[in-house]
């Protein structure tokens, strides 16, 4: 399809799929919620954090690439590594000595919702999605305060043996401290020198100082397990996330293997009743390799069914599961990486016993699906141009108050370079037999074992910013996905 031929299906997708949200009965969200300090660093403000810090110390500590952050000199390492690449990073730190730093030394531009359960279940009720029930394990006032102020946000509640749904505003712990993280946003084209070397940052981008308090549990509390399966009838899905917050062991003693069963028996629970009920992760970036493998082997394997990542999620992914050499060439830029990428999700897909894999990257996403999900391969593609005319919105506006506010995102050109990935990915499905010729015209294919599904994305030339997109495409078109099954569901 040409580019044109493309915008046409983008308008009728997000036209087909917004009529049909409302059918969904509700989604559960859990469990990362946190405020998002952001601040857009300028070359003045790299200069001053390097010159504070010390030009040579920054230098070694880059080679040494810390995984946390432990003094502003880490800080400032990896925020030059970030830049010098471009490149998305989390990074977490376990004193509250880096939050004062930063107040002390740079400041913040805005605070706004963070995390992904934070972010998703105010873009869903903003949706009208009808129930969205968030549950996050350290609701400060402060933290309730940043969700949006619709009747269809929803937190449960145990009163008197009873479940019950309040707004977040009247329901949070007053005795609960905020979990405050900074987002260091940067600019493609922002000179800085180190070490008489000049560097500029190749594109858009953020280092995210993950704040990891010890009373952070990726966990739920008794009762509330004790009634979930009460949630039947009320929702059709789950999006979960958070899990890169587990540690491998806790100062009382207990480890990661507590907090990864009881991950597994809430999804259990949510299931409980109902076969039906799909469960999406969002899979971000997770720095410890231990952690990250238990997600992959012991949460996502057979208990959920739709999983979402950027391109070095899934190059981390892969890395833990053994395959080092397709991970590299999926970081590796170069004609390749867009094979490299379905190769690689195609294997997430069959080696993690999923029914769906969304991989976003900037100008193309790639779902691969399980043959057997009551989906065509259309309709899977409805979903991904929906959520794309989500991101689009986003970095156009920051935020999406309504779907009429993700409309006006269909102006945004589609992408001429994912437009020509998606050729050099059908030249690689001809080679290796997925396909011959111009099936793959319409970016769809039903190949022997899996379904694959691409298409080319609206970019927006000066994004107001980019943290949060990945979340916004993940549940954007997983709710689509729900809402189709749901539509099915009662059609028949
Ligand atoms: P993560 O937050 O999970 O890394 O995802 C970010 C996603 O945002 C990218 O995969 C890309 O698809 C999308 N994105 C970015 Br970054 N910049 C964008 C832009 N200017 N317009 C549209 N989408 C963008
Ligand atoms: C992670 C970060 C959070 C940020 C979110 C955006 O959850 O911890 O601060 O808002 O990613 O995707």
């Amino acid at each position: 399809m040409n580019i044109n031929e493309w915008e046409k299906r983008y308008s009728i997708a997000y036209y087909n799929i917004s009529k049909i949200l409302t059918g969904i009965r509700g989604i559960f969200v859990a469990y990362n919620c946190n405020v998002d300090a952001i601040k857009h660093v300028k070359e003045k403000d790299i200069h001053k954090l390097i010159s504070t810090v010390g030009k040579k110390s920054v230098q070694q500590r880059v080679t040494e690439y810390p995984r946390e952050i432990q003094d502003p000199v880490d800080l400032v390492a990896r925020l030059v590594i970030a830049m010098r690449d471009g490149k998305a990073a989390e990074v977490p730190t376990y004193t509250t000595e880096i939050h004062k730093w930063l107040m002390d030394n740079l400041v913040f531009d805005k605070a706004r919702m963070g995390g992904q359960a934070g972010i998703i279940s105010n873009l869903l009720a903003n949706l009208g999605i009808n129930n969205v029930i968030v549950y996050v394990p350290w609701l400060s006032k402060e933290q309730a305060e940043y969700f949006v102020d619709t009747a269809n946000i929803k937190y449960p509640v145990i009163e008197d043996g009873v479940l019950k749904f309040k707004h977040p505003s009247e329901a949070y712990d007053s005795y609960q401290k905020p979990k405050v993280n900074w987002i260091l946003e940067f600019s493609k084209g922002t000179k800085f020198e180190l070490a008489e070397e000049v560097f500029e940052v190749p594109r858009d981008n953020r280092l995210i100082i993950s704040s990891r308090p010890t009373w952070v549990r990726i966990d739920m509390s008794e009762d509330l397990y004790e009634h979930l399966s009460k949630m039947n009838g009320m929702i059709d899905g789950a999006i979960l996330s958070g899990y890169q917050m587990i540690k491998e062991e806790y100062e009382d003693g207990t480890t990661y293997r507590h907090y990864v069963k009881r991950a597994v028996k809430v999804i259990e629970r949510l299931k409980e009743g109902n076969p039906n009920m799909r469960i999406h992760v969002e899979f971000t970036s997770i720095q410890n390799k231990v952690i990250r493998k238990a997600i992959l082997k012991d949460i996502v394997y057979k208990h959920v069914s739709s999983l979402g990542l950027d391109t070095i999620e899934v190059a981390n992914a892969l890395n833990v599961l053994g395959h080092e050499e397709l991970a590299y060439a999926v970081i590796s830029k170069g004609e390749n990486s867009i094979s490299a990428l379905y190769e690689g999700a195609v294997k997430l897909l069959c080696e993690l016993k999923l029914e769906r894999v969304h991989v976003h990257s900037l100008g193309f996403y790639i779902c691969v699906a399980s043959r057997d999900f009551p989906l065509t391969v259309e309709e899977h593609r409805d979903a991904l141009m929906f959520s794309a005319t989500l991101a689009a919105a986003q970095a156009l506006h920051g935020d999406i108050g309504s779907l009429k506010d993700g409309q006006t995102a269909l102006k945004v050109p589609i992408s001429e370079r994912g437009h020509d990935d998606l050729e050099q990915l059908e030249k690689y499905l001809v080679r290796r037999d997925v396909c011959t010729g111009t099936e793959f015209e319409d970016g769809c294919i039903c190949a022997i074992n899996h379904d694959l599904i691409v298409i080319p994305t609206k970019v927006v030339q000066d994004p107001v910013g980019t943290v949060g997109i990945g979340d916004t495409i993940s549940a954007g078109a997983f709710a689509a996905i729900l809402a189709m099954l749901r539509k099915k569901q009662i059609d028949n």
